[in-house]
């Protein structure tokens, strides 16, 4: 028989909307699954959501045959600028995300990838110049400079564009209208249809962001098209890509969807990665020694290659261990696609939003132990890695989930073990705050909120 799924009691109208708070929902949802375990739901705007927080309820909602991924509130604000671009289709029989999919799945394979390190090294040593320019005297302001880091590099790798970010304090119009694309998404997302109502200057403002990013993105395409190259990168790719099953190419809408999209949701991601690896790595002296040690051991003082990459497990493991306990993409929407049972109990009717929730899952301490709490990357080396998902599959989700999962996955990794390796490398790093307390800022993504540090060049020192 079934039972009621828990949840914390809602008021008749507005359901449980005091129970989250708009600045830090994440939060919220991870407190309230320690008061209601690993399924329960609420109610927001009249609908039912249900969480799901453990990793053997999470291994059963992987299953593609009975679940896929929803197209959540905010996602459909951002749709309005990527329309079914990869991340924001709805589903998988959407014809254009078919297409693309099947053109920039092998484009995203490690080989390809690889083609891009020069551009990817391009843009980090940029980085480590500005650092090394400024001194331990400058404060570094982490989640900034490491986003002009990964914008400039997809920016780079998908439209062949070059945004010099680090080299000026104003941000370029394209960025400009992206940021506050994506916040005001965020917002409208959180506000609803009626309440919007009364932001018409900021719902002109969302709509003209959007128009220019078009544009911008319609001016590359015919940039390239009118001076070819033969460079592997995502623009050519997508440009030149034949879909092996229809025979068709990208249409130019498509083209632009997609690259919108890949700057979307390529760069936020990455960036946050890299923040709380270095936020977890000072907090955290004797992994920051060893990963330190792996680089010197490694790398030394040599310019660093595409295969020293594959020869750095520790980091490896570090860059896991930080998406296990701060999943910059924190969660995935998925729905049932027919009425279901979860967990042998609990009745889900189909089409809940059903919140995959990454920070709890990560966290369970069946999968995880005692020390579920702790950085420990130790425990996310390969042998120890393959062992854990063996024994309990899909228990490390930070790429969500499938057919819908991230096809960014390699280029991010690349660009993250590329940056750490090199600016560890090349400085020592102090927090500026040692006793600095970890606080998140959340926005479709999430990152350390208020987190600085100082760069010291090593080689004065050796
Ligand atoms: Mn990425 C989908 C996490 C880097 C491009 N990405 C997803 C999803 C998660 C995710 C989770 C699934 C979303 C959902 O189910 O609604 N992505 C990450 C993380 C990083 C990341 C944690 C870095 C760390 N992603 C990147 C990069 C790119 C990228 C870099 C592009 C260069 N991601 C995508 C695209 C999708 C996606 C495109 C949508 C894929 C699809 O549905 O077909």
């Amino acid at each position: 028989e079934p039972e009621p799924i828990p949840g914390p009691p809602g008021l008749p109208f507005v359901g449980n909307v005091s129970d989250i708070d708009p600045e830090n929902p994440l939060q919220s949802l991870m407190n309230l699954s320690d008061i209601y375990g690993s399924i329960w739901k609420f109610q927001l705007g009249g609908a039912a959501r249900v969480v799901v927080a453990s990793q053997a309820l999470m291994n059963e909602i992987t299953d593609e045959t009975r679940f896929s991924k929803i197209v959540s509130a905010s996602l459909k604000e951002v749709r309005n600028g990527a329309h079914d671009g990869l991340f924001t289709a709805y589903g998988t029989e959407e014809k254009d995300w078919g297409i693309a999919h099947r053109i920039l799945l092998p484009v995203f394979g490690p080989l390809t990838i690889r083609a891009m390190f020069d551009e990817m090294h391009d843009i980090a040593s940029q980085l480590v110049m500005k650092w090394a320019r400024h001194g331990p005297d400058h404060i570094i302001q982490v989640t900034d400079d490491f986003t002009r880091l990964t914008l400039d590099t997809i920016a780079l790798c998908a439209m062949d564009y070059r945004f010099n970010s680090y080299y000026s304090e104003e941000v370029h119009p394209f960025i400009q209208a992206m940021a506050d694309f994506l916040k005001a998404s965020g917002d409208r997302a959180r506000r609803g249809a009626i309440a919007q109502m009364f932001y018409r200057q900021e719902s002109q403002k969302y709509w003209e962001n959007i128009e220019l990013l078009r544009k911008t993105s319609q001016e590359v395409i015919k940039t390239r098209k009118e001076h070819p190259s033969d460079k592997r990168d995502l623009l050519n790719a997508m440009l030149n890509g034949v879909d092996p099953k229809t025979g068709e190419k990208m249409t130019d809408d498509s083209v632009i969807d997609n690259m919108i999209t890949f700057l979307i949701a390529g760069h936020e991601t990455t960036s946050g990665l890299l923040s709380f690896v270095f936020y977890y790595l000072l907090k955290n002296p004797s992994a920051y020694d060893t990963v330190q040690q792996e680089v010197d051991e490694v790398i030394g003082k040599n310019p660093i290659t595409v295969e020293h990459l594959s020869k750095l497990p520790y980091l490896n493991a570090v860059l896991r261990e930080t998406l296990r306990l701060s999943p910059t993409a924190p969660s995935i929407g998925l729905q049932a696609k027919e009425d279901t049972t979860i967990a042998g109990k609990y009745h889900v009717s189909k089409g809940t939003p059903i919140i995959a929730l990454f920070s709890k899952i990560h966290r369970d301490p069946v999968v995880y132990g005692e020390d579920n709490e702790e950085f420990r990357p130790e425990r996310m080396l390969d042998a120890e890695f393959d062992r854990l998902n063996k024994e309990f599959p899909n228990c490390w989700k930070p790429f969500g989930n499938g057919m819908r999962a991230c096809i960014g996955r390699p280029f991010a990794w690349q660009e993250a073990l590329l940056v750490t390796a090199m600016l560890l490398q090349n400085f020592n790093f102090t927090m500026e705050d040692p006793s600095y307390q970890l606080q998140v800022k959340q926005t479709l993504t999430i990152k350390p909120k208020g987190f600085y540090m100082r760069a010291h060049l090593r080689n004065h020192m050796s």
